[in-house]
């Protein structure tokens, strides 16, 4: 059994970037513990002006306190924060996260997760300079699906704590998953010739509403996630320094790609840290599907 702290220890990760890592990935027990007496809403929005659930305000305040209690973290910016937190610009490594991705899910009892990007230096960098991306899922198993630049890993909590191995090099196959946010009715023209051909070729139709867990299967059996622009939201829904980066540098590594259509998102140096993109992610045949359309 390899456990993560040997394969960040194989992988010859710093040891300060190994540490954050898996300070972060223990939250996954206490997060998981917190479920059950935070079920409601809080009351409060974020700033893209989404309503935040009690679990939302709740992850994001317990990594927080534990980034800043670790003196490795030079700052940290979360979705569910209105600016960057800098705590010590002698830190080498800066935190970008989503704290619960699918939060609105929640009180359903489907599937959410966190999403974690680390950079050497300041928060906002292209995606392409992450020194690590993963994210924790809650499903029925915590599993934790991580890069280092090196391929994608992914483990699995087990009983006495400890994660363990499950797959390492992960290559996300070619496959006919897709699922797309947004109304139907306000798709543009190019979205929608998109998914018309993927329906025409036999695609299946898969949307949680969680962008984490709709992406894990994306990763597994191969497909598209996507949250296209509309003509009321040009720039889509998701958030590119906390969603799009991590979840886009985890597809590349593990041989797919991301776009927000035109072109790949991870090249793209965020002017603010709550900019939101379109998004495109999964298997690479799919992702150049669209940016042909949209070439035509
Ligand atoms: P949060 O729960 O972090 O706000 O994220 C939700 C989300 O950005 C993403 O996880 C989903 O795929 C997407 O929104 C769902 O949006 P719709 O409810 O519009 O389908």
């Amino acid at each position: 059994m390899t456990t993560l702290q040997e394969y960040l220890k194989n992988s010859g990760v710093y040891e300060d970037l190994s540490k954050i890592i898996i300070l972060i990935a223990e939250q996954a027990a206490p997060i998981r513990a917190a479920f059950i007496s935070n079920q409601s809403y809080a009351g409060s929005t974020n700033a893209s002006g989404e309503q935040q659930a009690a679990m939302d305000t709740w992850s994001d305040t317990h990594i927080t306190r534990v980034l800043a209690r670790s003196g490795l973290v030079r700052a940290v910016a979360s979705e569910e924060q209105n600016d960057i937190t800098t705590f010590s610009s002698a830190a080498k490594y800066s935190v970008v996260m989503d704290p619960l991705d699918g939060s609105s899910l929640i009180s359903v009892n489907l599937c959410v997760g966190t999403i974690v990007g680390i950079y050497d230096g300041d928060v906002l960098q292209a995606g392409k300079n992450l020194k690590a991306a993963f994210y924790m899922l809650y499903g029925p198993m915590t599993t934790l699906t991580l890069t280092v630049g090196r391929g994608v890993a992914i483990f699995a909590l087990n009983t006495n704590g400890v994660y363990q191995l499950l797959e390492d090099n992960v290559k996300m196959p070619e496959g006919n998953l897709y699922g797309s946010g947004g109304l139907r009715t306000e798709w543009l023209a190019e979205h929608t010739k998109y998914i018309a051909e993927i329906e025409a070729a036999g695609g299946k139709n898969r949307y949680s509403g969680s962008f984490v867990a709709d992406f894990h299967q994306v990763l597994k059996y191969g497909g598209v996630y996507a949250y296209p622009p509309t003509e009321k939201s040009p720039d889509g829904k998701l958030r590119l320094v906390f969603e799009a980066n991590p979840i886009g540098f985890i597809a590349t590594q593990a041989g797919g790609a991301v776009s927000n259509g035109v072109s790949n998102t991870l090249a793209i140096t965020p002017a603010k840290v709550h900019q939101r993109t379109p998004i495109y992610v999964g298997s690479r045949g799919m992702i150049e599907a669209i940016e042909k359309i949209h070439r035509a």
